[in-house]
């Protein structure tokens, strides 16, 4: 634990603007002239140029519909070319950019803050080449997660990344968040599987390192820099990944516990029993499942006998079914038989397993239709974090006594299952409830705070009591969403002032006039 007199002290250097409205605009940025539009169609056509208002809204609002930018125009190049031709354009005129790939990002980076252009990554969808040897995958930027997973399977191999988004997100955004996901337990985080990737500077050269090499040690590797950067530095045009085979058999089980205590003795068993066919670790709370039951169409809760505080999603993924299948399934006696676990299923076909993730998954969209939503992704050491939910419940319940429940509904209440879809109801629990879920095999811990409608009262009793809380932990204020506009004032919670200093100054080497998805990542100077 880091102490709080400690922590203070880091907050003062590093000058931390807590995490508050909308920062102002930066009046050196220059606006959008009609010339500017001339300009962008003599490069892209009219219909890479939107500037309908209907049209244009989706590029302004973000998934959550909690982040909302004010752009009169979105770009859709389809080729590196017309990248350079635009950032060009927008540095020596000083117009901010805002790079957006699915918009599905959850800290309000991918939308502009305030006139920003927003460059979109939509049309360049074209996968570039396959060697079905190494399983080198080189596509553009705005290939969808999940037509790219299609592609590859057709040559016996997966995407080392999933997600819920999958369906909407393009790769080029998933390494500009450096995305984690459901499988990075298996398959490691971007920093390993990104060969090389190919992005435009602000100024419009075009850094080539797309590589397809698993091993080169020339240099520095720039490559890492632009993952995880959250479009701060450059536009990502193309992304060159390394494949795993796809697993010819997969197990699905889910898993009631009676603590996270016990979830983590789990964890532990799961790790030795399955060993490298563990594929997944996912956990959620009571409250996390009732939500989802309630409001996620589709939704089916696989035990529905049992009324547990945790349930598990645990994986396997590997090679051979009888073997697979016989390790999970003594594992799961095991574990049962020494009481560890309360109660669990294990999918008998493909419609099963899906069901399983499909509450999993579907967290974040249930969540959704219950109206405003705080969202908090942190990573710390395991042990310690479910208490923070547990403090957050604690203290929202003093702070509005009839409007939040200390330990969330009783059981029985709300399990009904409907999965309608429909928004909060008198049935639908207290008005703010706290929900606690995520990659407990990754250490990160999905804190999601739900109340009717946004409310700064709310907000200030969460904030910054949850990034102080993280930061005595030595957790990380952003495990695998990022920053973005929500955190931007937040990184000294997580680095210490001389990183910050040096990010600074990387930002500043390439992108001098700073028109990169500006207001976001890092805190404006002092
Ligand atoms: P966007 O939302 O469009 O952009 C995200 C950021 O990247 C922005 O700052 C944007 O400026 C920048 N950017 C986008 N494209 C480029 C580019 N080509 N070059 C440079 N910068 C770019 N995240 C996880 O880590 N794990 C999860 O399990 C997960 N699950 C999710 C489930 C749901 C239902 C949703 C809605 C989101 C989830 N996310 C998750 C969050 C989100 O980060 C990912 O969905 C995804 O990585 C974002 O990709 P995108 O194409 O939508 O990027
Ligand atoms: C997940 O793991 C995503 O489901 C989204 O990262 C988490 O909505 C969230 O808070
Ligand atoms: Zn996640």
């Amino acid at each position: 634990m880091l102490p709080i007199r400690r922590l203070a002290a880091v907050v003062r250097r590093t000058g931390v603007r807590l995490a508050s409205g909308v920062p102002e605009r930066d009046v050196r940025f220059a606006t959008v002239q009609d010339a500017d539009l001339r300009f962008f169609e003599s490069v892209l056509g009219q219909g890479g140029v939107v500037t309908d208002p209907h049209e244009l809204a989706p590029f302004n609002k973000d998934w959550m519909g909690k982040y909302q930018g004010a752009s009169r125009v979105a770009l859709k190049p389809r080729s590196t070319e017309q990248v350079s031709a635009l950032l060009r354009h927008c540095n020596e005129r000083r117009l901010a950019v805002v790079p957006q790939g699915g918009n599905t990002g959850l800290v309000g980076g991918s939308v502009p803050v305030h006139d920003e252009v927003v460059v979109s990554t939509a049309a360049m969808n074209q996968v570039l080449s396959f060697d079905a040897v190494s399983g080198t995958l080189t596509a553009q930027a705005g290939c969808i997660l999940e037509s790219l997973d299609n592609h590859v399977a057709e040559h016996g191999y997966c995407m080392p990344l999933e997600l819920g988004a999958k369906g909407s997100c393009h790769i080029g955004g998933n390494v500009a968040t450096n995305a984690g996901g459901l499988r990075l337990l298996h398959y490691g985080s971007l920093h390993g599987s990104v060969l090389g990737l190919e992005a435009v500077l602000a100024d419009g050269r075009v850094l080539d390192l797309l590589s397809t090499l698993r091993k080169d040690n020339t240099g520095y590797d720039l490559k890492q820099l632009f993952i995880g950067s959250e479009g701060s530095l450059g536009l990502i045009t193309a992304v060159a990944i390394h494949c795993p085979p796809r697993p010819l058999s997969v197990n699905v089980s889910y898993l009631a516990v009676p603590s996270f205590e016990v979830a983590q003795q789990v964890f532990v068993r799961a790790k030795r029993d399955l060993g490298e066919v563990l594929s997944a670790f996912e956990f959620l709370d009571r409250e996390s499942l009732l939500i989802t039951l309630r409001n996620l169409p589709g939704a089916k809760d696989p035990l529905p006998a049992c009324q547990a505080p945790f349930y598990l999603v645990v994986e396997t993924s590997g090679s051979n079914a009888a073997h697979d299948g016989e390790k999970l399934e003594r594992f799961l006696e095991d574990v049962m038989g020494e009481g560890l676990v309360i109660d669990g299923v294990l999918a008998q076909d493909g419609t099963q397993a899906r069901q399983m993730w499909h509450i999993r998954e579907g967290i974040t969209e249930a969540l959704r239709h219950r109206g405003a939503i705080y969202k908090y992704d942190v990573s710390m050491p395991i042990h310690a974090m479910y208490q923070l939910v547990e403090d957050m419940r604690e203290r929202l319940a003093s702070a509005f006594p009839q409007q939040a429940a200390a330990v969330g509904p009783p059981p029985s209440e709300d399990s009904g299952g409907s999965g309608s879809g429909s928004s909060s109801s008198s049935r639908d629990g207290p008005p703010i409830r706290v929900a606690g879920y995520g990659h407990l095999g990754d250490g990160n811990l999905h804190l999601n705070i739900s109340a009717p409608a946004y409310d700064e009262a709310l907000r200030h009793q969460i904030e910054p009591f949850v990034y102080e809380w993280t930061a005595q932990h030595r957790g990380s204020v952003s495990a695998e969403h990022g920053l973005g506009l929500m955190k931007a004032g937040c990184i000294g919670y997580s680095k210490p002032p001389a990183a910050i200093q040096l990010m600074r100054q990387i930002k500043a080497a390439l992108d001098p006039k700073g028109i990169m998805n500006p207001y976001k990542v890092l805190p404006p100077p002092e």
